[in-house]
């Protein structure tokens, strides 16, 4: 099974200028344990090809490459899977063209989300969002740690919170019974993102560790 510790998820407008593929490759050496790539602004072409030079970055690493949204660009690159919301392509439909190799995460805004993309097949639920926050303005109202634990309760896969976490509250999150979180600005906006999520790695394994 995946890693799902500590997980990126990238965002070239957050990237103070950086490529994306800088980024992936200094998170991964900080200890980012699994990257989804996520594009929200380029068409498809540029899209596949970031895709591709991000995998092979992770190539022999056992990072495995997520990507946001789009199940062709997925499949074009044979990236290890595909992030779906409650917008997009239902599970049931992905897995008809993925098969049953790719991971497909979904994001669950309550706990009826979750309980029905566990039923659909998901590999992992993405809580969201756990905390307010600006990199994402179209969000449902934060969960909060009850509602990550309402959700970790409610499903048996695992359960990766999303949403304005960072090295201040990435602990509590662990703690309400997440198996990792993932974050886009305290890593892809951090000046050194290697020591970002090296930092957030150590915080991660010691809330592991206390309880
Ligand atoms: N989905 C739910 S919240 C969010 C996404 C992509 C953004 C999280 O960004 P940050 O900067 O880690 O709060
Ligand atoms: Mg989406």
């Amino acid at each position: 099974m995946p890693d799902y510790s500590l997980y990126l998820v990238t965002d070239r407008g957050l990237s103070l200028g950086r490529d994306t593929a800088d980024i992936v490759r200094a998170a991964v050496a900080g200890g980012a344990t699994c990257v989804q790539l996520r594009e929200k602004s380029c068409g498809t072409r540029e899209f596949v090809r970031e895709a591709r030079a991000v995998r092979d970055i992770l190539a022999g690493t056992g990072v495995p490459l997520i990507i946001n949204d789009r199940v062709d660009v997925a499949l074009a690159v044979g990236a290890d899977g595909v992030h779906l919301g409650q917008t997009d392509m239902l599970v049931a439909d992905a897995r008809r063209l993925t098969g049953s190799h790719m991971l497909i995460g979904v994001s669950a805004e309550c706990v009826e989300d979750a309980v029905r993309a566990q039923a659909q097949g998901a590999d992992y639920i993405g809580v969201s969002p756990v905390f307010a926050t600006p990199t994402k303005t179209d969000t449902a109202p934060p969960l909060g740690l009850a509602g990550v634990a309402a959700i970790r309760a409610a499903v048996s896969l695992p359960v990766v919170g999303i949403g304005g976490i960072g090295p201040a509250n990435a602990a509590d999150v662990i703690r309400a019974g997440c198996d990792g979180i993932a974050v886009v600005s305290a890593i892809v906006s951090a000046a050194d993102p290697e020591r970002a999520a090296a930092e957030l790695l150590n915080i991660i394994r010691r809330a592991r560790e206390a309880s």
